[in-house]
């Protein structure tokens, strides 16, 4: 599956989902490995970093253009078609896709190698406190694409003088030498718009903007997650060739006065950090456990999540939009130091991550914050170049959406005038060996003095260790009892500190982490922060979270 919904209705696509051929290098035998999949799922394979080859027989039942998908490949890609590199992409956590022109009826050979190793190649993906697979993790989609066709669809929802509205913004192409004679039309909420038509060069590109009134629309909220298909057909000459279906949202998101406004109204984000991660499937996790993970979160009365610390799949995405769980979304970084952001890889790899991440997730209605580079070097001149940089890109694609940045670098961070919402991630009890109370308050205290002041400040990490099972009265570090007593000391405070808007739990569930650099040290070689396990077992903190996030 795809999406949570039926993007096309005439455009042929087809999923390339299944068992493919499989090699590894380095490693004799042919193997065959099901894809979406992680090929540490093999035994194998479990703790192998290297290049594996997946191969596939394309049949085409005609002739013509094709678009081939590819939702996650982690971490790079180089795509073969018929023997003729066609794309290389970097970055397991954003989708790429590349446009076939020309191909013949009948049989052709896919051949993706796909690389997860580390070194300077690679800026993000790098040993750390979660962990890198290798595969193609996420869904493959192969699409006909006629000679004109719609490229994307942006949808932007406002209020005028107390009435909905939404500016669309269509993109096509004409892939032909020919110009050609479109119209297009939007079908969304009971109301049909048509376009003029137009003519456009070949092999060239166009869009087609409405700004229309929606009267009778039903806002999102987390109470009430409105949605509605907004169905794009694209006419040659009067004939419909090609379309496209997105499915949004009517709600808006502000600042105002140190909080955050979900429609107008103050919201506290009640939230947890989830890494895409679960047991022996790594990070290519199929709709039923996404479906499972976003039960517990409603289970524990979250109303918001963060996809720490990279773009999360479609899917995920499509089922907050579904349940009304907020998101804040952010570009694939953990812990960078500056000698790290000095790869010249970094800005590249960093700056792609975020054109894809906004180009493909603008119109989930659920996501309402970006985020970027999680507790990086924010305490330089150089770093806070970087930062800078990132978060006026990210304002250039979508200026409807604040930013924000967790840092860690306490008390000397120099980049918080620049996002529009201060993020800490705070660990007294834990990391730091001091009260709950005291941390807060030397933090607030400290953002005060900061031009991150009167700003809205989110906790966006707290949280301590418990290896499951590991029961002990005595409150022994890495018991549960601990972890549920330092959790419910931090949300009791952070929920009731008029200058924090929201707070989200480090982790949801345990994850698997790289044996390299200090990280080896993890007992299990996971991240054991969970209130779950990464069975979704639940430890003694997954009732306190449960009785403190549903009292709210
Ligand atoms: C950091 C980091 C998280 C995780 C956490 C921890 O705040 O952002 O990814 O590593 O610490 O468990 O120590």
């Amino acid at each position: 599956m795809l999406r949570l919904f039926e993007q096309h209705q005439i455009r042929k696509v087809q999923e390339l989902e299944g068992m493919w051929d499989f090699q590894m290098e380095g490693f004799d035998g042919n193997y065959r490995l099901p894809v979406p999949g992680c090929w540490e799922q093999h035994p194998s394979f479990s703790r192998h970093r290297g290049r594996g080859i997946y191969t596939k027989e394309l049949l085409l039942d005609h002739s013509g253009t094709i678009c081939l998908t590819f939702k996650g490949v982690s971490h790079t890609a180089d795509v073969y078609f018929d023997g003729e590199k066609i794309v290389h992409h970097y970055n397991a956590f954003t989708p790429f896709s590349v446009i076939i022109q020309h191909v013949s009826k009948g049989k052709h050979k896919l051949k993706v190698s796909v690389d997860n190793t580390f070194g300077e190649h690679s800026a993000l993906h790098v040993p750390n406190d979660y962990y890198t697979y290798g595969g193609i993790t996420r869904p493959v989609a192969m699409e006909y694409l006629p000679d004109a066709y719609i490229k994307s669809i942006q949808f932007l929802p406002y209020k005028k003088e107390n009435q909905w509205h939404a500016r669309m913004e269509i993109a096509v192409a004409n892939l032909s030498e020919k110009s050609a004679n479109l119209s297009l039309s939007c079908h969304i909420a009971d109301t049909t718009i048509h376009s003029n038509s137009a003519c456009l060069d070949g092999n060239s590109e166009m869009s087609f903007t409405f700004d229309h009134p929606f009267p009778s629309v039903e806002e999102w909220s987390t109470s009430n997650p409105s949605l509605y298909l907004l169905h794009a057909i694209l006419s040659i000459d009067g004939e419909a060739i090609d379309d496209q279906i997105e499915r949004v949202g009517f709600r808006t998101i502000s600042l105002k006065d140190g909080s955050l406004l979900l429609n107008g109204k103050p919201i506290f984000l009640k939230g947890f950090n989830r890494h895409e991660d679960y047991a022996a499937l790594g990070c290519s996790l199929p709709l039923q456990l996404m479906v499972q993970d976003m039960d517990l979160l409603q289970d524990l009365g979250a109303n918001a999540v963060r996809t720490c610390h990279y773009p999360n799949d479609e899917r995920f995405l499509d089922l907050c939009d579904e349940r009304g769980i907020l998101v804040w979304e952010e570009n694939h970084a953990r812990g960078l130091s500056l000698e790290r952001m000095q790869n010249p890889n970094f800005d590249k790899q960093c700056e792609d991550c975020i054109q894809e991440m906004i180009e493909n997730h603008y119109n989930h209605p659920s996501i309402l914050i970006w985020g970027i580079l999680n507790e990086c070097a924010s305490d330089t001149k150089e770093g806070r170049a970087k930062y800078k940089r990132q978060y006026e890109q990210i304002k250039r694609l979508d200026a409807s959406r604040p930013t924000t940045s967790a840092t860690c670098r306490h008390f000397t961070d120099i980049c918080l005038d620049l996002p529009d919402i201060v993020s800490v991630n705070l660990y007294p009890r834990w990391y730091e060996n001091m009260s709950v109370e005291e941390c807060c308050r030397k933090e607030l205290e400290w953002i005060s003095s900061t031009p991150g002041n009167g700003k809205p400040i989110i906790v966006s990490e707290m949280g301590a260790g418990a290896v499951y099972g590991y029961r002990d009265r005595t409150k022994a570090k890495w018991s549960e009892e601990l972890q549920a007593e330092i959790i419910r000391e931090c949300l009791a405070t952070y929920m009731n500190q008029k200058q924090i808007t929201g707070v989200f739990i480090w982790q949801f569930a345990d994850c698997r982490v790289t044996e390299e650099e200090w990280f080896q040290s993890r007992p299990r070689s996971h991240n054991n922060k969970g209130v779950v396990d990464e069975y979704r077992r639940p430890k003694l903190s997954y009732d306190v979270v449960k009785e403190m996030f549903t009292n709210r």
